[in-house]
């Protein structure tokens, strides 16, 4: 597996569609969350994980930690685990040093973000009776080549970690479970992250640090797009803001421009005027209610095993079988 590389052109001209569509659009100009994990925003966000104002990843890992065991003895014996979106690995080891006790156990970690892909085998490499295979791939094309390689009466569990989910807009967060669940048998699991709502200043202060690493996460969006499109944002000219929308119940990211500016993508071949105190959406990230994750659940065909959730930060872990 290389560690890093330069995207492909198929990639490249996706990035290059997405990006003219989305800051071309109006009256909100956005750009995917998706593209915030180049090499530096991969590793970028592991430190926002260390952060103490945001507890999401640290919730996550304990609920996987203090529920290994159980989550692997509610599932059948013969198992192959994928993982969508597996960053660095560390939320993981718990889920397979408990299915590698039982029997040798293939993880495959689906990433588009070859950096993280990396640190993720080398993080995971050291537990016995686990082979790892990754595929940088975007979500569900990894997923099928996963179902491609099960033997008959073999099960996929599917782990969807870090409220990810939760960076679907309503109702696509819907319409992609939906098509996971379209991909698995009746009988497959899928283990689902989510973050759960709490008081707005505290969720605020997750996504706007003090010490600035969040705004740096994502001013590095339009550092890439300087990067790979030879394109001339100014990054002091914008800020980092994180906003509670409460019709959506979700944190937004936007960057706000302090002035009237117009920007050259030049390897994608357009510009636009972005002016005085307009922003660029760069990501939603929307927080659940429990009885939300349950209608999500009925929504998609499955039928909720169990559900953990951890108080301290609150944020929930629920296994769901297809049905
Ligand atoms: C955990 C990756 C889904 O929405 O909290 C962290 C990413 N964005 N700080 C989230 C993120 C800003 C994130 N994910």
């Amino acid at each position: 597996m290389m560690a890093s590389r330069a995207l492909v052109l198929d990639e490249v001209s996706a990035f290059a569609a997405d990006i003219r569509a989305g800051l071309t659009k109006a009256p909100q100009k956005e750009l995917a969350s998706k593209y915030l994990y180049d090499e530096l925003g991969s590793r970028l966000f592991d430190v926002i994980s260390l952060l103490p104002e945001y507890g999401l990843t640290r919730a996550d890992q304990r609920l996987l930690r203090r529920n290994a065991r159980e989550i692997v003895d509610r599932l059948p014996g013969d198992i192959v685990v994928a993982e969508l979106g597996s960053g660095n690995g560390s939320k993981t080891r718990w889920i397979l040093e408990a299915f590698s006790r039982r029997r040798h156990t293939s993880y495959f970690p689906i990433e588009i973000s070859p950096t993280a892909l990396a640190m993720c085998r080398r993080e995971l490499s050291d537990i016995d009776s686990v082979s790892i295979v990754g595929f940088e791939r975007e979500y569900l094309a990894g997923l099928l080549e996963v179902t491609a390689r099960r033997r008959p009466g073999q099960h996929i569990l599917v782990l969807f970690l870090g409220s990810t989910i939760g960076n679907f807009d309503h109702p696509a967060d819907v319409t992609f479970l939906q098509e996971i669940r379209a991909i698995l048998n009746p009988g497959d699991a899928l283990l689902l992250g989510t973050d759960l709502e709490k008081p707005v200043d505290q969720l605020i202060a997750a996504y706007d640090d003090s010490l600035g690493v969040t705004a740096a996460f994502n001013l590095n969006l339009l550092s890439r797009v300087n990067r790979e499109f030879s394109a001339d944002f100014v990054l002091g000219s914008f800020r980092h803001e994180a906003r509670f929308n409460s019709r959506t119940s979700s944190i937004e990211m936007h960057l706000r421009s302090d002035r009237t500016q117009r920007v050259t993508i030049a390897k994608a071949g357009f510009s636009i005027v972005i002016r005085a105190g307009e922003t660029i959406w760069t990501e939603t990230s929307h927080k659940y209610t429990l009885a939300e994750v349950d209608s999500l659940a009925r929504k998609t065909s499955f039928r909720r095993e169990a559900q953990w959730s951890d108080t301290e930060w609150p944020f929930a872990e629920t296994l769901l079988v297809a049905v």
